[in-house]
């Protein structure tokens, strides 16, 4: 899933594709280096950020969905309003992302269950200016997984199909620092849920610190991709539905590699191989066609 924000102040790439053109271009360009999804949003979630309306949320995001989903590409709208979802999907979103797992807005459920479009379910407390004061866990694997459980028990009280919906844990959302790693450790925590898990890491906060140099100041954001690539091979070796990312080459490398792992380590279990020198590129290994990307 590659990232699509077309805001003038996200952390990492603010700014630098505001313009429904350069929003296309971009976006065009991340399904050329591989990307399967395109999540465009319109509204920053770097912690801090002040909200932005719903009038200027929509004229920046729709555009931009109609003409990338006309296109052929398979679009997630990364919104936390039904509104914006429903009118999005409308334009041609096949996936509603929403980082508030529902709590944002308490139409997102109806939006979801009337549209039947895919949901990715993010765990959350809160909006971006108040989420820093809200990272308290006894465990951050069990409290994240169970505070997911109770959101998929409401959206299907909503009237959301289980089989809509994809989860995630919210890297970097009312946990900074060292409380992401244990939740990247245990994916198969959520996968106990029994949906796929989608990760976003891409040059999050907690991959800066790790990257910090001597003087202990965290690398930049740019800086970050390398780290993310690893993030995105370990969580697809995890079984990993999607990862989220800013730059998909080396995202989408990642991801064959360990799909090619996968094979073979299955094939090697089942005590059968196969001559692979004739082509470079396994069926396990092959990208899924945007069809089969929009059904969790
Ligand atoms: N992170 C951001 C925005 N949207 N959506 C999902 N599902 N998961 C995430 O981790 C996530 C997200 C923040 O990153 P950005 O400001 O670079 O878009």
């Amino acid at each position: 899933m590659g990232v699509v924000n077309i805001t003038p102040d996200s952390f990492s790439d603010g700014g630098q594709w505001f313009e429904p053109d350069a929003g296309v271009r971009h976006g065009l360009d991340l399904l050329a280096e591989g990307a399967d999804i395109l999540d465009v949003g319109g509204e920053s979630t770097r912690p801090g950020a002040a909200r932005v309306p719903q009038d200027e949320e929509l004229a920046r995001v729709l555009p931009v969905i109609e003409r990338l989903a006309a296109q052929g590409a398979v679009v997630s709208v990364d919104t936390t309003r039904a509104a914006v979802a429903e009118r999005a999907v409308a334009a041609g979103a096949r996936i509603v992302n929403d980082v508030s797992g529902g709590l944002a807005d308490p139409q997102m459920g109806r939006v979801v269950a009337e549209t039947g479009a895919a949901y990715v379910c993010m765990h959350w407390r809160g909006h971006a200016d108040v989420m820093d004061s809200r990272e308290v866990y006894d465990d951050v694997v069990a409290d994240v997984r169970d505070e997911l459980a109770t959101r998929l028990a409401a959206l299907e009280s909503a009237g959301v199909r289980r089989e809509q919906v994809v989860l995630d844990p919210g890297l970097g959302f009312a946990k900074s620092g060292d409380l992401n790693w244990p939740l990247l450790a245990h994916l198969d925590a959520l996968h106990g849920l029994g949906r796929p898990v989608l990760v976003g890491a891409s040059r999050k906060r907690f991959l800066g610190r790790l990257l910090a140099g001597a003087d202990g100041a965290p690398a930049a954001p740019a800086e970050r991709d390398h780290a993310t690539a690893a993030v995105s091979a370990l969580s697809a070796a995890a079984g990993a539905w999607a990862v989220r990312v800013h730059a998909a080459r080396a995202t989408a490398d990642a991801v064959r590699v360990a799909a090619a792992w996968e094979a073979a380590r299955a094939e090697t279990a089942s005590g059968t191989t196969t001559d692979d020198t004739t082509d470079d590129t396994t069926d396990a290994a092959k990208r899924p066609t945007p069809g089969e990307a929009s059904r969790p």
